[in-house]
């Protein structure tokens, strides 16, 4: 068992790896800015496990990190500015916090190495997920068709549809906004300086994650907190273009075991692996689904024909590199993660 320093352990996802960290035996002590808790004036994060040591403070500080380092045997970095939408408005902070703040962790690491660094990255690095043409053939790089006119759906030369397939890791970056270009610097950073000081390093790239303690009045969080909250308030869920486009749903406690596993098992030591439930499903069927969960069926939810700026087509996830690699499988059931929703919202 080891000593564990969750860095934003505080936030939506980080609460919950503290607690699978702590249920498999490990001591967790938590670094986290507060941000999220500042406006409530709390001085402990809501909902963090009271097994967990908390320290406040903020990655950029060096002399905090160095302090939160002592003792401490491995790292799961999750601390990190979140919103794709705002990463385009707040250039400076995101890139400050997420890459700066990184950059700091290891510098500190260099004079206190820990065994293994897992780092948080993102599917928003691929943009659009990996389709194929009609003949079969592989496209890394798709544009969407709304730029040449035609539906939604990106298409080949001769404008014929292309299909969506899984994206697995090897797919090309394809960096369309400020979070995901900075999700991938911390990525990069872990696999390039760990090593080279005699660390394990692993990213995880997660999907859309949902789950009971998201936010739900951020109008940045997942589209299922969104929708969530309208139909509490017996609002209808609004569809972005028509509703067809496809994600991976991710419930958090799969996420919070793929964290442990990562931290724990000796074949993730250099590895980046997609953490995805590997079910695709278009945002309709969720808003559906969803309002079935919540006795709302009365609701129908709206489609508004309108994309939102920055926004993929499809991207959902082969997940066969976490499975064979480290026996990760998520094992979430959706319809019940929606009623556990139902019921926090
Ligand atoms: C972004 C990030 C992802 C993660 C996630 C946070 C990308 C490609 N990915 O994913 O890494 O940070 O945000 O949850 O940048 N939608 C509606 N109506 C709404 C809100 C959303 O139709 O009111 C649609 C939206 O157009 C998209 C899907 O729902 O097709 C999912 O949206 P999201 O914001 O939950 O997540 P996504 O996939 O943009």
């Amino acid at each position: 068992m080891e000593k564990v320093l969750v860095t934003g352990g505080a936030g939506f996802i980080g609460r919950h790896v503290v607690d699978a960290l702590l249920k498999r035996g490990h001591q967790v002590r938590v670094f986290d800015s507060l941000i999220e808790q500042v406006h409530g004036g709390a001085d402990r994060p809501n909902g963090l496990a009271p097994e967990a040591e908390f320290v406040a403070g903020d990655m950029r500080d060096a002399d905090a990190v160095a302090a939160a380092l002592k003792g401490i045997d491995s790292v799961v970095h999750l601390a990190a500015e979140v919103g794709v939408g705002q990463s385009m408005y707040a250039i400076d902070r995101y890139v400050s916090v997420n890459d700066q703040g990184t950059a700091i962790l290891f510098q500190q690491m260099i004079e206190r190495p820990v065994r293994r660094v897992v780092v948080a990255s993102s599917m928003s690095i691929y943009g659009e997920g990996l389709y194929r043409t009609q003949d079969g053939v592989a496209v890394e790089d798709a544009a969407r068709s709304r730029m040449v006119g035609i539906g939604w759906d990106p298409v080949d030369e001769h404008g014929r549809s292309l299909i969506p397939v899984p994206t697995p890791e090897w797919k090309r970056p394809s960096l369309a906004s400020v979070y995901a270009l900075t999700k991938y610097v911390q990525e990069r950073l872990t696999l390039c300086v760990a090593p080279a000081y005699g660390m394990e390093a692993v990213a995880l790239r997660l999907y859309n994650v949902y789950g009971p303690g998201q936010a739900l009045s951020n109008p940045y969080t997942g589209v299922l907190a969104i929708f969530a909250s309208r139909l509490a308030n017996g609002q209808p869920p609004l569809l972005f273009e028509d509703g067809h486009q496809r994600r991976d749903f991710v419930h958090v406690s799969d996420v919070a075991e793929a964290f442990a596993v990562s931290l724990e098992h000796p074949k993730a030591a250099g590895e980046v692996f997609n953490i995805a439930s590997g079910q695709d499903r278009s945002v309709l069927d969720i808003a559906r689904a969803l309002g079935r969960a919540m006795g709302r069926t009365d609701i129908e939810p709206e489609v508004t024909g309108k994309a939102r700026t920055g926004d993929i087509r499809h991207c959902f996830a082969d997940t066969t590199r976490a499975a064979e690699t480290i026996g990760f499988v998520a094992k979430a059931d959706f319809e019940r993660g929606l009623e556990e929703l139902a019921e926090w919202v």
